[in-house]
């Protein structure tokens, strides 16, 4: 098989899986290498000291993979239609990511099942690596530059047809496959990711402190969430879409979803009573398989805290 026939193919696979879109990247030095490192001086990254291990790979695909030639990257839809709130009693704000199944599974799975299927229509042996965000890359300057969609003034990435609510996957390969041209910016003279973002962590275009993200107070931030945050945060108690809904890239139909992302309750709108007074053990039980147990009980309970001080406010 030529190598156009075989990006064809693993294109053809990779839409059986249910990826929306499928990119070839070549294996070449990412650009904005500089630009991550001075982000990291700047402290933008708070508490995630993994993101700034490994900066001799992370902008080098090739070091991915013992004699990769070229990288698959995908985008995998999770949009879907936000319920009515169950309730009348205080609810937290789950972002949709995490409604469902852990995607890290979910893609990881696929994407060992493309790999598999190749296995079996190429004769000659080569090797691959899949990397769904554990892996030392920058997966959006990766997707990029395979032609996935371009980076927005919210820093993510953004496909004209999908939107950006999807995530992000990568077989590394030492398959040769014929790579695809970036998509030039469309965001235009828009803004208003800038002028949602509640906490004032987008600070420019293309520019985040993540140390003042919602999704990294809630999610990633272990410690106490500093005080002058805390109201902006809302009834948000794990993750944050506001510069994603008002995208207008984002207003178009929804598209069919996996099921593996089906809500799994008590995602999208929590109890906030529930979770403040839950224990560890009704933590485990009611979270079971759900992508909410990346933040511990105790993350979930701070959360919820701030989030009923914030309601009590708002109602008063
Ligand atoms: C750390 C991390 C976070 C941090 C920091 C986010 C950030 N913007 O950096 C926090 C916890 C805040 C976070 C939040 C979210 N995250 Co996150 N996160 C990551 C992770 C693990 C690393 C990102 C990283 O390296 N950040 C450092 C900054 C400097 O790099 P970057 O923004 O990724 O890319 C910059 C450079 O590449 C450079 N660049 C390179 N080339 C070019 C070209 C041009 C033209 C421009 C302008 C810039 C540019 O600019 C980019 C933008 O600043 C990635 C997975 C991975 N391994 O890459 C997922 C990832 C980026 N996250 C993802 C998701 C889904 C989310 C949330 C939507 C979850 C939620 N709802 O709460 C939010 C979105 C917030 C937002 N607006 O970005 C997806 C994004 C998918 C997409 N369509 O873009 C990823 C790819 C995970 C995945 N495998 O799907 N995340
Ligand atoms: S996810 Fe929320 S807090 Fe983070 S940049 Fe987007 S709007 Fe701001
Ligand atoms: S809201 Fe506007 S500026 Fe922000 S990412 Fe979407 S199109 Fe770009």
């Amino acid at each position: 098989m030529s190598p156009l026939e075989i990006t064809t193919r693993i294109k053809a696979l990779a839409a059986e899986q249910g990826f929306c879109r499928t990119g070839i990247a070549p294996v070449e030095p990412l650009d904005r290498a500089n630009y991550y490192k001075q982000w990291l001086a700047a402290g933008r990254h708070g508490r995630m000291h993994y993101l700034s291990r490994n900066l001799g790979i992370r902008f080098h695909p090739s070091r991915i993979l013992e004699g990769a030639r070229s990288m698959v990257v995908v985008a995998h839809p999770y949009r879907r239609q936000v319920p009515d709130r169950r309730d009348s009693s205080p609810c937290g704000r789950v972002a949709m990511y995490a409604w469902g199944k852990d995607y890290h599974k979910v893609v990881r799975r696929k994407l060992f099942a493309v790999c598999d299927r190749l296995r079996e229509e190429i004769p000659h042996p080569f090797e691959t690596r899949v990397c769904v965000d554990t892996a030392p890359i920058v997966e959006r300057a990766l997707a990029a530059r395979a032609g996935i969609g371009w980076i927005g003034k919210n820093t993510m990435v953004i496909d004209p047809q999908v939107g950006s609510y999807f995530f992000v996957g990568v077989i590394a390969t030492t398959l040769e496959l014929v790579a695809d041209v970036p998509i030039g910016d469309q965001c235009g003279s828009c803004t208003r990711c800038l002028q949602a973002c509640p906490t004032g962590a987008l600070l420019r275009p293309y520019e985040m402190d993540a140390s003042r993200c919602v999704s990294y107070l809630t999610i990633e931030l272990r410690e106490s969430i500093p005080q002058e945050l805390q109201a902006a945060m809302g009834d948000w108690v794990f993750g944050c879409d506001m510069c994603q809904e008002v995208c207008p890239y984002n207003r178009k139909p929804q598209l069919q979803h996996d099921p593996a992302y089906a809500i799994k309750p008590p995602c999208p709108f929590p109890s906030l009573m529930e979770l403040c007074t839950w224990d560890d053990d009704d933590y485990a039980k009611a979270l079971a398989g759900s992508a909410l147990k990346r933040a511990t009980p105790a993350m979930l309970r701070r959360n919820a805290e701030i989030a009923r001080r914030n309601i009590a406010c708002d109602t008063r």
